[in-house]
């Protein structure tokens, strides 16, 4: 299926980047993650209201919900065994299996520290249409996607663990509003993203061989930082900006 959302990079008749090159330039796109979003850096750094807070837990829900269905889509188009052997984890680390309650689960008792409740999280009544626009675009890529397109997307993760420590560091004392068990999900994420993205890297560095394929990779990657990027668009407008119609939050919250 065409990727209409990733930009195909023109024919390139150049040597194809060493793998350690590849590797680094993949690294190098740390510059453009979400940590570096205006939203991140006031709500890790100087601090937000509680209803940002709150509408930036409740819009990252949708996203959470997505991530089981967007990693059985990649499933869905996986012919390797044992890929989908290390891939299924991931569903497995969301949904939950067995006493594992799982990440979903986690990510309700991050809503109700900061004073969400469940229903209204579940209920998707705060998700702002920039954020649904983008999740729903992750989904839909992974839809389309080959294993190694879909892989290449999820290597955001290659930065997510500086992310969810720095919101451990800071939050309590930003936020000492919040209770303690709303961290579980990011304490969780820390070992779970490092083990993801490890499978991910091999298989992005193994299958994009020629300059064209790594220069595609490039793209893959930047679209979904994109992703990430634009849902912080969409909560900087509403909470910080409080911009009518899409906020949901009163200004004197
Ligand atoms: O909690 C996150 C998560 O479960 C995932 C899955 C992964 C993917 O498959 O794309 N990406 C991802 C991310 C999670 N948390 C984000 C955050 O900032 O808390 C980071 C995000 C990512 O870097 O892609």
């Amino acid at each position: 299926m065409v990727q209409f959302s990733v930009p195909r990079p023109k024919i390139s008749a150049a040597e194809p980047w060493s793998r350690d090159e590849f590797e680094r330039r993949l690294r190098a796109k740390e510059s453009n993650y979400h940590i570096h979003h205006p939203f991140h850096v006031a709500m890790n750094g100087a601090g937000v209201s509680p209803a940002a807070v709150r509408g930036w837990v409740a819009n990252r829900f949708y996203y959470q919900q997505a991530i089981p269905l967007k990693d059985a889509a990649v499933l869905a188009n996986c012919r390797d065994r044992n890929a989908r052997r290390l891939w299924i984890q991931r569903i497995l680390d969301h949904d939950g299996v067995g006493a594992d309650e799982g990440g979903i689960e986690a990510w309700l008792q991050l809503a109700a520290a900061v004073g969400l409740t469940r229903a209204e999280v579940e209920s998707g009544e705060h998700v702002l249409p920039g954020v649904r626009f983008a999740v729903d675009a992750y989904v839909n890529f992974a839809r389309g996607a080959t294993f190694e397109e879909a892989a290449c997307s999820s290597l955001t993760e290659l930065f997510a663990p500086t992310i969810h420590q720095k919101r451990l560091d800071t939050w309590p004392d930003i936020y000492p509003w919040i209770e303690a068990q709303g961290y579980r999900y990011f304490r969780k994420r820390l070992s779970e993203a490092r083990r993801d993205v490890e499978h991910g890297l091999i298989a992005t560095l193994d299958h994009f061989i020629s300059r064209t394929a790594q220069e595609y990779a490039l793209n893959i990657l930047q679209f979904k930082l994109n992703i990430l990027w634009s849902m912080l668009d969409a909560m900087w407008m509403a909470y910080i900006e409080m911009k009518p119609p899409f906020y949901t939050c009163k200004p004197d919250e």
